[in-house]
């Protein structure tokens, strides 16, 4: 075995312990469309440079939802460039998992529990104004002085709103370093 068949094997092979750990009772990593049973709360994964994103559709409050990723090997979704963003959004909208269940918006790792007005990812850094976001208009707000955590919004076209943390919204996933592009061939759109 050459090193990078090991390499490549290595990364798929973490890949799927990930995923199957993440999956136990899906039937599999195939594509899901409306017409089928609502049998699966996991979908993905959508992979972007190394990176692997699964979408949870059993909805969570911000913390349960960041404690269920971590427990998986992962944390909350950096959504941190366009490329990602784009592809997450496209996955969600492609997978009609809107229609699956009733949803305002998917939690994302973003939030600005420690310093209001200070948004953070789940690794502790801050989202500095020169780099990427994609806020929805008039967003973040705070509203009613309660608003924590970012989701990427439904009604906003999945652009970012900060929104109350303890409400209960399904969530994106993100799993590093899975040894290269081998792992995103385990979904074909
Ligand atoms: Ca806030
Ligand atoms: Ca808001």
């Amino acid at each position: 075995m050459t090193i990078d068949a090991f390499t490549a094997c290595l990364g798929f092979c973490i890949f799927t312990l990930v995923v199957t750990r993440a999956s136990a009772d899906c039937a599999g990593l195939t594509k899901r469309s409306i017409d089928d049973p609502v049998v699966c709360h996991e979908f993905g994964p959508v992979c972007v440079d190394n990176t692997a994103y699964m979408v949870y559709t059993r909805k969570a409050s911000w913390l349960d939802a960041e404690q269920n990723c971590s427990s998986l090997g992962g944390t909350l979704y950096v959504m941190n460039s366009t490329k990602v963003d784009k592809m997450v959004r496209k996955f969600i909208i492609s997978e009609y998992l809107d229609d699956l269940i009733v949803v305002t918006g998917y939690w994302t790792g973003l939030n600005d529990i420690d310093e209001e007005g200070v948004y953070r990812w789940p690794d502790g850094s801050v989202l500095e104004s020169e780099d990427y976001s994609r806020w929805a208009r008039n967003q973040p707000n705070n509203r009613k002085n309660s608003q924590d955590c970012v989701q990427i919004w439904k009604d906003a076209g999945y652009k970012w709103d900060d929104a109350t943390c303890t409400k209960r919204k399904p969530y994106v996933c993100e799993y590093q370093n899975l040894g290269g592009p081998d792992g995103c061939s385990l979904y074909s759109s």
